[in-house]
């Protein structure tokens, strides 16, 4: 209940001033403020199938302010708050999640992957980074993300294998937000926890509150410093909730009650940070609607950039499959021109 008010346990709390706590604040608060904007969107026809990421915002605001630039990160698609935090221009993650490619053109020297919409499948590719980086002698980390759904793939447990046996810089940081679609965590595997998976790996696992954006934040921090050090992998669960549908063409309530998500909504994880700083004075209405408006601003001009944006010559999806097209691809592209 102490949590649930704001009330910190301080033998674990670090020193975090009010700056910093008022990033990590207004970081998740303009994941938040994009989040509920890709809904409307969606709903208006303005935006393709989209993922919410309510109520995973601490994991991602605290996983994405302990990455180092010149880490690498590997994405999957419940993932924005990260991809904010790494600087991906807000219109990007409109053109992605409307299907448009450019969506998935990072910046130059922002150390990201394009999202992994397979599932898990991003894992032996971050493996394979921290690899290269360990061989190469780059001093450096590699964060992979996921969900609880992702640990029931051959291409974790290889990923995590193969991170144990040369002891490779990559944290991998499971978002366990109970459900993979409609499969509860409770038929995704019998193992107890999540976590204890990394123990036959050889690795240190460990399983943490998703909601507390402070503990995500030293953990993956500490993680992520001792990869960069040469000590080794480390998994971390992160446990939290999926306060949303799967994706806006799913209906959660058709497999869960309202019971267990409302339980869940009283954990919301920037109610509690919220009330941690009323505790401390740091918050008043007038800071909220000013880190509002700031969201706010931000993201109508995300917004008016995508959709005032050309669109893109349909002939591209031909151009980017090989460095070289293969005769086939240059046969069909021609077919194409002449059809449209
Ligand atoms: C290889 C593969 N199989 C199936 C799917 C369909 N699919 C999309 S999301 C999802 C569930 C993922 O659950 P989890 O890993 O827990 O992530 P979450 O959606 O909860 O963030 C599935 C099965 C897919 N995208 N890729």
């Amino acid at each position: 209940m102490a949590v649930l008010e704001g009330e910190a346990d301080h033998s674990l709390l670090s020193d975090f001033d009010e700056k910093e706590v008022k990033r990590f604040y207004e970081s998740m608060e303009l994941a938040r403020s994009f989040d509920e904007k890709a809904l409307h969107l969606q709903r208006q026809g303005r935006l393709g199938t989209y993922a919410s990421i309510r109520g995973q915002e601490a994991i991602q605001v605290g996983a994405g302010l302990a990455l180092q630039p010149s880490d690498w990160w590997f994405p999957a698609f419940r993932d924005i708050g990260i991809s904010i935090i790494r600087g991906l221009p807000l219109k990007n993650l409109f053109f992605y999640w409307s299907g448009d490619e450019r969506g998935n053109v990072i910046p130059p020297n922002q150390n990201d992957f394009p999202i992994a919409i397979p599932v898990g499948t991003h894992i032996p590719h971050a493996v394979g980074a921290a690899w290269g980086a360990k061989i190469k002698g780059d001093p450096i980390a590699v964060l992979v993300t996921f969900g609880d759904g992702a640990t029931s793939k051959g291409d974790f447990h290889e990923g995590m294998n193969l991170a144990g046996v040369f002891s490779l810089p990559v944290v991998f940081l499971c978002q366990n937000n109970q459900w993979a679609i409609s499969v509860p965590r409770s038929r995704q595997t019998a193992s107890q926890t999540l976590a204890q998976k990394a123990i036959a790996y050889g690795m240190t696992g460990v399983q943490i509150d998703g909601n507390d954006v402070f503990g995500v934040h030293q953990t993956t921090k500490a993680a992520l410093e001792k990869a960069r050090k040469g000590g080794g992998p480390t998994f971390i669960e992160a446990v939290t909730y999926r306060m949303g549908d799967h994706t806006t063409a799913d209906d959660a309530s058709r497999y869960r009650s309202s019971e267990e998500v409302k339980e869940w909504e009283k954990k919301d994880p920037i109610l509690r940070l919220k009330q941690y700083m009323k505790n401390k004075n740091w918050w008043t209405q007038s800071y909220e609607d000013q880190v509002n408006q700031n969201s706010q601003n931000r993201i109508l001009e995300a917004v008016k950039e995508y959709e005032e944006s050309p669109p893109v010559d349909p002939g591209e999806i031909f151009d980017y499959v090989f460095e070289k097209p293969t005769p086939d691809l240059v046969e069909q592209k021609k077919i194409f021109r002449k059809k449209k």
